[in-house]
């Protein structure tokens, strides 16, 4: 068989990382469109980064933004794909509140632009297009589980873009008769998931909090639940979608659905801390209330077992809950955002039965990779600050 061209666009992100070493091991050919950015900006990609003095190189960066036509429409031209996986995009909800119309033009005018350069460009029989659609689309979910069939009900300016990249990707394949799918995955996490989204943010201050290196965490909505499943399996459908015979939208999640709150407290478990909620809304915190020497000592060592044992033992029934030590959580209303998806819950039967796919992690194996992945990183920081090295405090 012919080796194959792939162009992924987003591939400094965590999808395109892993699709672009999935890929890789597949034989394919792999061009990424990378944003010019003041830092380098490819920790993701670094391990499969080839230098560009190496001959016969099969991974290959471009330069290149979803909001610049002509910059997409040349970077196809020269690549000449066989696929194309539109993974680019301002992809995170709450900051899209405060950049609407820049998210609107990259994820949502950009997929048209992406199209486009594939119709104009005479390559409609050549090219195959994934596009990165969202759970997101069901916002204020109409049925549950959601699933091809449910309608959209979108509930923020990132959704109503993506709304538009969806119906686009449609209209193209029905219009011109592009290989062109929608991918609507539910939320799917990693150890390289970006820091800002919920679960990353859990386990990186988990991590800290259990070195000593951090207080507290400060959260939003703790109730809002998420279908969330491993960006490793996730990927895998992205490319099952174009290796079928005709383009079709599918459904990839898990089919079950978790609080933010009962992940926080899953996260804290893989370290052998046991954290208990109390208060509503805005009051809710969350104590350390016991904790399990062995498994911490065992997944983040005997020598921060005192340290937190201090957060633990300080707590006087004296002393009022909230100035306690041995709070872990709390809850920052500006984390709220002006309209709230409540609950996600996917039903990927479609794309089990029709591509095959079905995933290998569940909700405690990701859990578990990224706590170890989180504390493994932070110890680096902990022993270069022993060490008398600077280290980032990363805010958000
Ligand atoms: P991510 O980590 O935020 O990566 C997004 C990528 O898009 C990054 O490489 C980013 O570049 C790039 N990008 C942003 N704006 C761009 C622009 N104007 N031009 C070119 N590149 C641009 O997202 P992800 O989690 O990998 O998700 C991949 C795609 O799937 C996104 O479209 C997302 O909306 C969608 N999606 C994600 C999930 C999920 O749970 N992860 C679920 C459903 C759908 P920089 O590195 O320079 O920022
Ligand atoms: O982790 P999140 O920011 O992910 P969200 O909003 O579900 O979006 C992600 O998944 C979508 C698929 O459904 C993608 F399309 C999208 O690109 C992105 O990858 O927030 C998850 C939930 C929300 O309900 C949010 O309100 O967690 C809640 N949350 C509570 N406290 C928080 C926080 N979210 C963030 N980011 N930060 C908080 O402090």
């Amino acid at each position: 068989m012919p080796q194959k061209t792939a162009l992924i666009t987003g591939v400094t992100g965590q999808d395109g990382a892993y699709l672009s070493e999935y890929l890789l091991k597949k034989g394919y050919i792999v061009h990424g469109i990378k944003r010019r950015s003041s830092m380098f900006n490819t920790d993701r990609i670094d391990h499969i980064y080839q230098d560009p003095h190496v001959e016969h190189r099969n991974f290959m960066l471009h330069y290149g933004d979803m909001t610049d036509s002509m910059n997409i429409t040349r970077i196809v031209q020269e690549v000449q794909p066989d696929e194309i996986y539109n993974l680019a995009a301002m992809s995170h909800v709450k900051v899209s509140f405060d950049t609407p119309e820049y998210t609107a033009n990259a994820d949502g005018v950009g997929t048209l632009r992406l199209l486009e350069a594939v119709r104009l460009l005479g390559l409609t029989e050549k090219t195959r297009i994934y596009q990165a659609s969202t759970s997101e689309l069901y916002g204020m979910v109409q049925q549950v589980p959601q699933n091809e069939q449910t309608p959209f009900y979108p509930r923020s300016p990132y959704a109503v873009a993506k709304l538009y990249a969806y119906w686009i990707t449609v209209n193209y394949r029905e219009a011109y008769g592009l290989h062109a799918s929608n991918g609507i995955l539910f939320n799917h996490e990693s150890p390289i998931r970006g820091e800002t989204f919920v679960t990353r943010k859990i386990t990186r201050a988990l991590s800290k909090i259990a070195l000593g290196m951090q207080d507290q965490l400060f959260l939003g909505n703790l109730s809002s639940r998420r279908d969330w499943g491993h960006a490793k399996d996730y990927i895998k459908a992205m490319h099952l979608m174009l290796q079928q015979e005709k383009p079709d939208d599918y459904v990839i999640a898990t089919g079950v659905t978790t609080t933010i709150r009962d992940f926080i407290k899953m996260a804290a478990a893989e370290i052998g801390l046991e954290i208990t909620f109390e208060g509503v809304g805005v009051e809710e915190k969350g104590f350390l209330t016991a904790i399990n020497e062995t498994k911490f000592a065992e997944t983040v060592g005997e020598q921060y077992l005192p340290g937190i044992k201090s957060r633990l033992t300080s707590l006087s029934p004296s002393l009022p809950h909230s100035l306690s030590p041995s709070q872990i959580v709390g809850v920052d209303p500006s984390y709220f955002r002006p309209t709230e998806v409540e609950l996600l819950i996917g039903d990927p039967s479609k794309a089990m039965n029709q591509l095959g796919w079905k995933r290998e992690y569940d909700l405690k194996d990701l859990v578990e990779d990224m706590m170890q992945s989180d504390i493994k990183l932070m110890k680096k920081d902990a022993w270069l600050r022993e060490g008398g090295y600077r280290t980032l405090n990363y805010f958000e």
